[in-house]
């Protein structure tokens, strides 16, 4: 009986109990349900973040801090489930990410993984160990643990991403180191492009060595190929039932995910297409790029529309539908999850 509640409790246990707690010690067969629980008991709820609304707020604080001054001018996107604890899921950290014109975010570089998804603007740059990538709406950007890193925007518009960092499950581990580099700009190392060309065009340099590296050495995943694909894929007319269309962004060298924290996957829903049911152990963020639809979690429904960003929380099932041909983004801790071997998923009967 004690996998689903806790022994009762008595005069004499909770005297006992009373005892045990000055002497730093705790009875587990009072906890051992919360601690081994017979499945995933999550704080974190389903939820929607609204684009528009998000960008409003995060335009207000164009006009109160600067890009420098913050150091990274970002709202993070807070779990009602979990708040005050900056993090979206349990393990990961979101935000949207401003960076007006002619601004610079400065060079750091620290323990936790990041990855950028852009929202909106064109033209703007992150640099990554020195090489610039230009970004644009859809695409997909990496930036690894200990790389040095800044942003900066030399275009006309305002430039916003969302950033997804590893940022509690380092927390969690106490393996946080950050430092700045003390200028605005780390070196140019190389020029825009060079990952892609060298890494991204299904081949590799000839006589490469991917060392200990863990991350793909392809830190810019353009929307337009991604997309393309997805359309491609689309006319074959062979759908995942739980998914529709879905392919993981990868490093080249090795088909392992991009990252070693945090995996990211794009996916098509054709106009009309109802997803079976389906739960992983990996809660998930997700935002769509185009189109909108409706997607049933757990007991909410949630109705969501281009660059709306949701929330799906762990062994919580899902069904999306789409109202019109749709694009999502979603990334989760699955990497971590696979290889500590805890990664579990049910796609019902599909
Ligand atoms: O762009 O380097 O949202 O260091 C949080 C921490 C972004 C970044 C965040 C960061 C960054």
């Amino acid at each position: 009986m004690s996998m689903e509640s806790a022994p009762k409790e008595t005069p004499e246990r909770q005297a006992y109990y009373d005892r045990l707690a000055p002497a730093d010690l705790a009875a587990l067969w009072t906890r051992f349900p919360q601690l081994v629980s017979r499945e995933p008991q999550s704080p974190i709820v389903p939820h929607l973040w609204r684009y528009d609304a998000v960008r409003a707020l995060l335009m207000e604080a164009g006009e109160l801090i600067t890009a420098k001054e913050a150091e990274r001018r970002v709202l993070i996107l807070e779990n009602p489930g979990l708040p005050g604890q900056s993090r979206i899921t349990r393990t990961l950290y979101a935000g949207l990410q401003l960076v007006l014109p002619g601004e610079i975010a400065p060079a750091h570089r620290h323990t936790q993984t990041a990855l950028r998804f852009v929202m909106e603007g064109e033209g703007a740059h992150t640099a990554v160990d020195g090489e610039k990538t230009i970004m644009r709406p859809g695409d997909f950007v990496i930036t690894p643990n200990w790389a040095w890193h800044d942003h900066g925007n030399d275009s006309a518009d305002p430039m916003i991403w969302m950033d997804g960092l590893d940022i509690p499950l380092v927390q969690m581990l106490d393996a946080s180191f950050a430092e700045g580099f003390g200028a605005d700009e780390y070196p140019r190392a190389r020029p825009a492009g060079d990952n892609l060309a060298r890494f991204g065009q299904g081949m590799l340099p000839v006589g490469y060595e991917r060392g200990d590296n863990l991350n793909s050495p392809v830190f810019s995943y353009p929307y337009d190929r991604s997309r393309e694909a997805l359309e491609t894929l689309r006319r074959s007319g062979e759908w995942d039932a739980c998914h529709g269309v879905k392919l993981r962004y990868v490093n080249p060298a090795t088909g392992d995910w991009a990252m070693p924290t945090m995996g990211a996957c794009l996916q098509l829903l054709p106009k009309g297409f109802e997803t079976a049911a389906y739960r992983s152990t990996d809660a998930s963020v997700f935002t769509a790029t185009e189109g909108s639809g409706v997607s049933r979690i757990g007991d909410e429904t949630i109705e969501w529309g281009p660059r709306d960003i949701f929330v799906v929380p762990s062994w919580t099932p899902v069904r999306h539908e789409a109202n019109e041909d749709a694009v999502l983004f979603s990334f989760s801790d699955r990497p971590v999850q696979e290889k500590l071997g805890l990664f579990r998923e049910d796609r019902g009967n599909a």
